[in-house]
């Protein structure tokens, strides 16, 4: 196999046929993934159900509510410009958070790359917890996130995820966040102070000089780990189509990195965080 490390993380790999993988490559592949974080294989030729098929491998499939599925194949849910008269908007995130058992992966297949822009930007959230204070560390370990949103049936989806989570693959230890607007709370912490960290680690997640930013080209296939990783797509200066087929693999429930996230005794929330010095 002919891979190569990117920068500053994720993994590049061009000679592989995801779709004549073997049950055993299959566990490599998977492997890779969850150890870069972010594995982009080049070259790839299938259309959306071989793509979904490829995706059954790495385990059982979700799909979000209020997506729009590609035609004829509804394990996949389309990503598209076209017909749009302004960019889409994209902020960091991590898809499908606020349910019990968010994805382990997802993954873009290019069905239209653009002549010009629209790259998409991933965060390294194993690095961003390594990189915390450790006083905000220790705080974090013993709290959880609350995750919500707005459904498109008006009721509200809202579950608490382990802020610093532990990943059932590998064991290593990722701040799990999304975007602001969807974490609404942490435990045992008033809601302004919540709102505070939260963006703090945010901010901190997000520093360009830190990110994976992935330029598509014709037959890439792209898979990440949404565990370890929050992404965005770069909107601005697209020239031309820009058309992908995503789909999602179904993750395990979180669980905390270490300690317990009801553990009461320490509710000081740490100089580092209430002074906004995390930055
Ligand atoms: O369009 C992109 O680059 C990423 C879109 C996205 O957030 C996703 O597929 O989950
Ligand atoms: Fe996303």
């Amino acid at each position: 196999m002919r891979a190569q490390h990117l920068r500053p993380f994720g993994l590049e790999v061009r000679d592989l046929a995801l779709n004549r993988l073997d049950t055993h490559s299959i566990k490599a592949v998977r492997e890779l993934i969850c150890r870069h974080r972010v594995v982009v294989f080049r070259n790839q030729q299938m259309d959306a159900t071989g793509f979904a098929d490829v995706l059954m491998l790495l385990g059982e499939m979700m799909f979000t509510d209020g997506e729009i599925a590609v035609d004829g194949e509804p394990r996949l849910n389309l990503v598209t410009n076209v017909g749009r008269t302004r960019p889409p908007r994209s902020v960091f995130h991590t898809d499908t958070s606020y349910v019990a058992r968010p994805p382990a992966f997802t993954a873009l297949q290019a069905v239209h790359v653009p002549q010009k822009g629209g790259a998409t930007l991933f965060s390294d959230q194993v690095r961003v917890a390594a990189k915390l204070p450790a006083a905000t560390r220790a705080w974090l370990a013993l709290r959880s996130i609350r995750h919500a949103w707005l459904q498109p049936d008006g009721t509200m989806a809202k579950t608490w995820h382990p802020a610093l989570r532990r990943h059932a693959e590998t064991g290593e230890t990722a701040l799990f966040l999304s975007t602001p607007e969807r974490c609404d709370r942490i435990s045992d912490t008033d809601d302004a102070t919540g709102a505070r960290v939260i963006a703090a680690l945010y901010q901190r997640s997000i520093r360009a000089s830190e990110l994976y930013r992935h330029h598509w080209c014709a037959g890439d296939i792209v898979v990440w780990d949404d565990r370890l990783t929050m992404h965005r797509a770069d909107h601005s200066a697209v020239e031309g189509e820009r058309v992908f087929y995503r789909g999602m693999v179904l993750g395990e429930h979180p669980v905390p990195a270490q300690g317990s996230c009801a553990d009461k005794q320490r509710n000081h929330v740490p100089e580092l965080i209430t002074t906004g010095m995390m930055h």
